[in-house]
């Protein structure tokens, strides 16, 4: 089943140098192939539709701060299973539980910073590609 899921790499993975590491990840997966990719600052506005569901958390405006503290990459994924598949590379969303191998488990330790965002189901993947990519059809 091909499905198609928005990823983004925070400015933390930007920060360290870890873009490239982190797509060829995405990129060896068997039929995976990135169909859209900028390096963007992301606009408050932006995140805000984006992380609407944890509006009033306590972690919600560090989130955001940190989320504008630079450029993170924006992409869509396409390929099998793809929504699921990159949750599972990426791991848990506390780094220091997620496993070795994953994103989070090989390369982060605290919670905020965890390297990557990827949709949690095809409902969220439709709704945040068209956040990110509002020209994508
Ligand atoms: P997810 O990215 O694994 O789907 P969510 O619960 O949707 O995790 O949270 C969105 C993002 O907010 C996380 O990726 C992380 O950057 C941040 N976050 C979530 N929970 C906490 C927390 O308890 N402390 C600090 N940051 C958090
Ligand atoms: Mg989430």
């Amino acid at each position: 089943m091909s499905q198609r899921t928005l990823v983004l790499l925070k400015p933390d993975a930007v920060r360290r140098g870890l873009v490239g590491e982190i797509i060829g990840r995405l990129e060896s997966k068997a039929d995976w192939r990135i169909t859209a990719l900028e390096l963007r600052t992301l606009e408050k506005a932006t995140l805000e539709q984006h992380y609407a569901e944890h509006v009033g958390k306590a972690f919600y405006p560090p989130l955001l701060d940190f989320m504008l503290s630079g450029p993170s990459i924006v992409m869509v994924v396409e390929g099998e299973r793809v929504i699921e598949g990159v949750r599972t590379l990426a791991g848990p969303t506390d780094p220091i539980a997620a496993a070795p191998g994953s994103i989070r488990g090989d390369f982060g330790t605290i919670v905020r910073e965890n390297l990557i965002h990827a949709s949690d189901s095809e409902e969220s993947a439709e709704r945040e590609m068209k956040i990110f990519f509002p020209g994508l059809v």
